[in-house]
């Protein structure tokens, strides 16, 4: 489809101006949000990103290809929520670790779990160990979830757990993870109930878990 094409070449460059008339161009043409999300916004934020990676391309333009997402996913969000008469599943308090900026795939987690029927507390970026656990306190949620993107910053997962579990709360969540260099294995070498490799994945986790409650 040269909707979809277009769409990607528009982020891949940061041309964030045509964005919400190829958003709504796509849609009119039938494409589904899944598509235009997967085949064309999240693929030309990992091009993007190899681009930066190899030194083809520098941090304004990655700053431009997240401006673009954004512009999107604002075209797309309201369409992703769902039905208003959707039962609440649960609550779910996320945000993305300490010392971490990156936002976009937690705010496509945030989208779909609205989506399922979640509320969702969002935290934000570099999230300090204090405010998951001041949040646990004052939201009760079922589920908390952390979004990592860089493997430095991964490593204060553990230390988000343990504040956690000093507060006494670890008991009342469960946790889980996702971002692009986490694992499968990650999340079991740290005890976390629940990892998801996309947004839609991680939606559909968080109700399994719920129905296991
Ligand atoms: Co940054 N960055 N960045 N960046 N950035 C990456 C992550 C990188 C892979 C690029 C590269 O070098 N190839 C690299 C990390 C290398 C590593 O550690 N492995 C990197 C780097 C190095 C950096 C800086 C250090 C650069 C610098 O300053 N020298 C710096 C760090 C700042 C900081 O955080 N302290 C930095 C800054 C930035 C920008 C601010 C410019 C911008 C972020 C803007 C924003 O988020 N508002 C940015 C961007 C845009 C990227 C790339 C290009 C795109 C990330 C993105 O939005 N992807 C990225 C390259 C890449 O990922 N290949 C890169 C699209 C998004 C939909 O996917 O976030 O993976 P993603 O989310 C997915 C899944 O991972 C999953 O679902 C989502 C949707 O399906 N998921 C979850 C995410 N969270 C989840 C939570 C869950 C479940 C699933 O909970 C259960």
């Amino acid at each position: 489809m040269s909707t979809l094409k277009d769409l990607y070449s528009a982020v891949a460059a940061g041309n964030y101006k045509d964005i919400t008339g190829l958003v709504l161009k796509a849609i009119d043409e039938g494409i589904s949000l899944d598509k235009i999300i997967n085949q064309s916004l999240s693929a030309a934020m990992i091009d993007v990103g190899d681009k930066f990676g190899s030194g083809e391309l520098y941090m304004p333009d990655m700053l431009l290809a997240a401006k673009a997402m954004k512009t999107a996913m604002d075209v797309i969000k309201p369409l992703l929520k769902g039905s208003e008469h959707i039962a609440e599943k649960g609550t779910v308090v996320i945000g993305t670790v300490k010392g971490d900026m990156h936002d976009i795939g937690k705010n496509l987690v945030i989208i779909m779990a609205e989506g399922q029927g979640f509320k969702v507390i969002d935290l934000g970026i570099d999230v300090d160990y204090s405010v998951f656990v001041d949040a646990i306190k004052q939201y009760k949620p079922d589920i908390v979830a952390f979004s990592g993107l860089l493997t430095t910053t991964l490593a204060n997962v553990p230390e988000h757990i343990k504040a956690i579990e000093d507060a006494g709360l670890r008991k009342s969540v469960a946790l889980a993870v996702g971002g692009a260099p986490v694992t499968q294995h990650f999340a079991d070498m740290y005890g976390i109930e629940i990892y998801a490799p996309d947004a839609s994945s991680a939606a559909k986790e968080f109700v399994k878990v719920m129905g296991a409650k």
